[in-house]
């Protein structure tokens, strides 16, 4: 009997391997020309499938993904050695001539590669043999492939040895494209043959460079270190996942002193490890009382870093709809926090809290951001957060128009009981366009800020956002007497706060930090 189990057991074990094999990832159907090629990426971990279970074998891959699964395949792991994920592999590549300064900047970095950068980058990783017949081939393919003329002279003997090597063949009507985008089926299957062909794979289970683990980080800058944007995800000095999750301040031209270093100190001893110091720009804010807001947002910047938590330094529109309207004063504030705050690993810029009103993301928001985002890059390389317009919810436009920096996020912004499965499924789309998100402000309330508290659509977000390692912050860290409140009124800010001085809604979020 307790045999028979036994083989029970393992003849269902077997069963279970045969099934996951044969169907690795829901969109890889067997016998397709790409299957054998993307399954044998997925087995050594060079290119990982999504979470979803689908490998998207039709999407691009970045210059980053792409040269980094090169470098590791002839090189194995390298660790970072500055701001980006791949910057470790992007350095060694570049030293080892894959690739020349001007073809590959590192604004471009997540960007999809171009089919010649890619034999560029083959060629050069693995080696591929200069073939006997080559001058032979160049005339042969010179002649075959119709758009040969669109090649760039660097390129063109780059892709006559890549054919002739059958590292790639041409598109149905016999042109090469080279600059259309590169798939990620082609791209496995480029990186597999010029395998067979050139130096050998080096590869020990390797991580995966695209997709990074389930389970996320949290903690505070002491173990985490500086922040870069991987893909969709933010991540750790060591490339890995991390999530961020704490309290906006209120305006602190109203609420500062929630923004205090004990203050700050009650949210991180609850689990926190973010908090937002919301500078409003209108609204008695840092347009009218320049110096004592912006000493008051630095102060809490301070007490933020003082407590080892991350820290947004929220230039907050709001009444103001249009960026562009204090873009002046934007760049001149930006310059001067991103120079104070250069060498410190905890700031976060977020630099339009929620443009609206009669303003359009590629006509105000971009330009805006295309204006301050260099001026904060002069001085530091932190993570830069970016709304849109509708208050920050039309991050779909975004996804469709991106900015072309690193180490940027799209904030999103809800409130519980106006933003439901809609605004959710923006964020899927505007991540499956690889446009990470941040939400830098959400509310258990209304739009308004009162009404409810929404507590099961609050936990049906959360639940949203820890599935997909999302950072936030919840609006806001006040007594004032509205239902976003995380504070019951009258508490004191210096005071060591226990479940008895939150409001309902803190109750809720103060819950959240520890999930
Ligand atoms: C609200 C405050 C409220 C204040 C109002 C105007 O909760 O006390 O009177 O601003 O200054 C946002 C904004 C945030 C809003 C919040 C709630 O970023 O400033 O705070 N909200 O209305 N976007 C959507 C909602």
């Amino acid at each position: 009997m307790k045999k028979s189990l036994r083989f029970t057991a393992a003849l269902a074990v077997l069963c279970m391997v045969l099934v996951c094999s044969a169907f690795k990832f829901s969109d890889v159907a067997p016998g397709q020309w790409y299957t054998e090629n993307i399954e044998s990426m997925a087995d050594l971990g060079l290119l990982n499938g999504y979470e979803d279970g689908t490998f998207r074998p039709e999407g691009t891959i970045t210059y980053a993904e792409f040269v980094s699964v090169a470098a590791r395949c002839v090189a194995g792991s390298v660790p970072p050695s500055g701001t980006h994920w791949a910057s470790g592999y992007m350095k060694r590549a570049y030293e080892s001539g894959w690739y020349d300064y001007d073809e590959i900047y590192e604004a471009d970095f997540d960007k999809p590669i171009t089919r010649q950068m890619a034999v560029k980058i083959v060629d050069l990783a693995f080696n591929i043999p200069q073939n006997e017949q080559e001058d032979n081939a160049y005339y042969k393919y010179m002649t075959s492939i119709k758009d040969f003329n669109e090649i760039p002279g660097r390129y063109g003997y780059l892709v006559v040895r890549a054919y002739n090597n059958g590292i790639l063949t041409g598109d149905e009507n016999g042109n090469f494209n080279p600059m259309s985008n590169l798939t990620r089926a082609e791209a496995c299957a480029i990186i597999m043959r010029a395998n067979g062909k050139g130096s050998a794979v080096n590869v020990t289970a390797a991580p995966n460079p695209t997709e990074p683990p389930a389970q996320a980080i949290s903690g505070g800058v002491s173990q985490n270190g500086r922040l870069s944007v991987s893909g969709v995800q933010l991540v750790n000095q060591n490339g890995e996942p991390v999530v961020l999750r704490g309290m906006s301040s209120h305006g602190i031209q109203w609420y500062g002193n929630f923004t205090s270093y004990n203050a700050i100190k009650n949210t991180a001893d609850f689990g926190a490890n973010l908090f937002r110091a919301a500078m409003y720009t209108a609204e008695n804010g840092y347009i009218d009382q320049r110096e004592s807001v912006k000493n008051a947002a630095y102060a809490a910047v301070d007490n933020a870093v003082a407590n080892d938590m991350y820290v947004i330094l929220d230039w907050h529109i709001l009444s103001d709809g249009d960026p562009l309207r204090y873009a002046d004063e934007a760049a001149e504030f930006f310059a001067e926090a991103s120079a104070k705050y250069a060498g410190v690993p905890n700031v976060i810029f977020e630099i339009c809290n929620e443009p609206n009103g009669n303003i359009t993301w590629s006509g105000n928001v971009k330009p805006y951001a295309e204006r301050i985002i260099p001026i904060i890059r002069q001085n530091s390389d932190a993570v830069i957060l970016v709304g849109s317009p509708t208050w920050s919810q039309d991050i779909d436009k975004a996804a469709d128009d991106p900015l072309s920096f690193s180490n940027i996020m799209y904030t999103c912004h809800f409130y519980a009981g106006t933003h439901g499965s809609w605004l959710r499924d923006r964020i899927d789309y505007a991540r499956s366009k690889g446009a990470p998100i941040f939400i830098s402000e959400w509310g258990t309330s209304a739009a308004d800020g009162s009404g409810g508290v929404f507590l099961g659509e609050s936990a049906e977000w959360m639940s949203f956002l820890a599935e997909r390692n999302i950072s936030w912050a919840n609006w806001s860290l006040c007594d004032k007497n509205e239902t976003s409140a995380a504070l019951q009124g009258g508490t004191a800010p210096e005071a060591v706060w226990t479940e008895a001085d939150l409001s309902e809604s803190g109750r809720f979020v103060f819950g959240e930090f520890r999930r």
